[in-house]
């Protein structure tokens, strides 16, 4: 049993809107007490209003307290919709599934994206869908096409979560395509608003716009994963948004397992609000914004090789905050640094990470370039302190396994050292970060150190991972407290293969 008022408003007569809503109450209640849900609300027409149309079942699920609005236009792929004026306020928990729409198709792809989009959003106007979840309530918006949109493709602003997932946008999903003129997706409040999700199917493609891709403000918690976010449908080509994904005073944010690549500025931005710092700074979790497992300017391709989808500027740039966690990423082909963290950024933690190819240096604290070494008695001036990388002395063994000797000078306290092998030195003569190799924990002990002295020597074991190699390249190390704070990447060290001499130098 369904609830459909437009179906009954078809009927015609002055009445209709009344005598849809009694009736939609009786087949609610039926439903109610069958067990099987609110109602569906058709979609059987691509006109911008009247019976049928999509803005007139969002206008009878408002009405009627939610349910799902489903597709069933009479027509072939592609079809596109084209508001005139913005799509009514969703304001109560909803479904809206193009996947419904026959001929739709979720994605199935892990590298790229093969879903098809029958129906699409498409109009110069500011936004095409506004959500508003009321507090402990999710609207769901899935398996559609956008693309056009000024303000954003969709907005969400409210006390409860929207799902936006296994969408297009801006990917060239219709002939007469713009892009966004700002953003594709907008997102202020919301708590527990995820956008893509653990599947493929749930994917989103967020590209083209001038903006942001995807735009967090003032709110959290929320989740980004699983997106290809300037990154086109086959998973390396080039739609790039100005900023992938911009934090603007979110926080307890998750973006994780994106690929984000071609964004002309920024792949990912973060910009923290002063009262979550404060709090964040006093060990507060849930005030975290956490970017992790995410591929940043680097496009697997199906053959195990890899592509060039570098970020203009930074794969990361870290404006302001602190506690931001930038873990087991992969950064490669940024045009200046890999990740820039700006003057305001303290304990970002930034641990795990392969960089590669970036043009600048790999982790860049401000201020700009090569930080230079001092006695770290006190946090400097700076993002995280700048806190004193390793120096490292030697880096010798075999082919897959070996020591690294080495010392930190910084404040008594307990740091971790990781270590990292790359090919060879990057143009910096600091790192990058090609492949981790392992990781020490260090203590510089407050006695019996004499003062002005705090420089720990350490030896570490390293080893190669499944296979690669140690031979013929370089060993860098980064050194973090135990909150987080991070430094630059070491100068190379490089590293001796002991077996070439057992060999004879062969
Ligand atoms: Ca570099
Ligand atoms: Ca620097
Ligand atoms: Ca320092």
């Amino acid at each position: 049993m369904t609830c459909n008022p437009h179906r009954v408003s078809r009927v015609h007569a002055p009445h209709r809107t009344a005598l849809a809503a009694c009736l939609c109450l009786v087949l609610q209640a039926t439903a109610a007490a069958t067990g099987k849900g609110a109602g569906t609300f058709l979609v059987t027409s691509a006109a911008d209003a009247g019976p049928g149309s999509l803005r007139q079942a969002i206008l009878d699920a408002n009405g009627a307290g939610g349910g799902t609005v489903a597709f069933a236009i009479d027509d072939d792929c592609l079809i596109v919709i084209a508001p005139l004026t913005p799509l009514p306020t969703v304001t109560v928990p909803l479904v809206i599934d193009g996947l419904t729409q026959s001929g739709s198709s979720p994605n199935t792809s892990t590298l790229a994206y093969d879903a098809q989009h029958c129906i699409v959003l498409n109009s110069n106007i500011s936004h095409a869908l506004r959500l508003e979840p009321p507090a402990g309530t999710t609207i769901t918006v899935r398996g559609l096409g956008f693309d056009n949109f000024n303000t954003a493709a969709i907005e969400v602003e409210g006390a409860g979560a929207a799902h936006i997932e296994g969408n297009g946008f801006g990917g060239g999903f219709t002939a007469l395509f713009n892009g966004f003129a700002t953003s594709a997706i907008r997102v202020v409040d919301a708590p527990g608003t995820v956008i893509g999700g653990d599947t493929p199917a749930q994917r989103n493609v967020v590209g083209n716009a001038l903006g942001a891709g995807i735009f967090l403000g003032l709110g959290g918690p929320r989740t980004v994963r699983n997106n290809l976010v300037g990154i086109g449908v086959s998973g390396f080509s080039n739609i790039g948004n100005n900023v992938g994904i911009d934090l603007v005073d979110a926080y307890g944010t998750l973006i994780e397992g994106n690929s984000i690549g071609h964004n002309d500025s920024f792949g990912v931005r973060v910009a923290m609000p002063t009262f979550s710092r404060a709090s964040a700074a006093k060990g507060g979790p849930e005030f975290y914004n956490r970017i992790v497992g995410n591929l940043i300017g680097y496009s697997p391709v199906p053959n195990g090789s890899s592509r060039d989808a570098g970020n203009t500027t930074n794969g990361i740039r870290l404006t302001s905050g602190a506690n931001i966690q930038v873990l087991d990423n992969t950064i490669a082909f940024s045009t200046n640094d890999g990740l820039n963290a700006q003057a305001a950024v303290q304990a970002a933690r930034i641990s795990g990470n392969r960089f590669l190819r970036n043009g600048d240096q790999a982790i860049d604290l401000n201020p700009n370039g090569v930080d230079p070494q001092d006695e770290d008695t006190v946090p400097g001036p700076g993002a995280n302190g700048t806190q004193n990388y390793p120096e490292l002395d030697s880096a010798v063994g075999d082919a897959l396994a070996g020591t690294v000797r080495g010392s930190l000078t910084t404040r008594s306290g307990d740091y971790t050292v990781e270590f990292y092998s790359n090919a060879a030195c990057d143009s910096t003569g600091h790192g990058e970060a090609e492949n981790f190799v392992g990781a020490i924990d260090v203590n510089v002990p407050f006695a019996p150190i004499p003062p002005g002295d705090k420089t720990v020597d350490f030896v570490a074991p390293v080893q190669a991972g499944d296979g690669e190699s140690l031979a013929g390249g370089v060993i860098v190390a980064l050194a973090h407290d135990a909150s987080g704070n991070t430094s630059e990447l070491s100068a190379c060290v490089a590293y001796t293969d002991t077996s070439l001499f057992a060999d004879g130098f062969e």
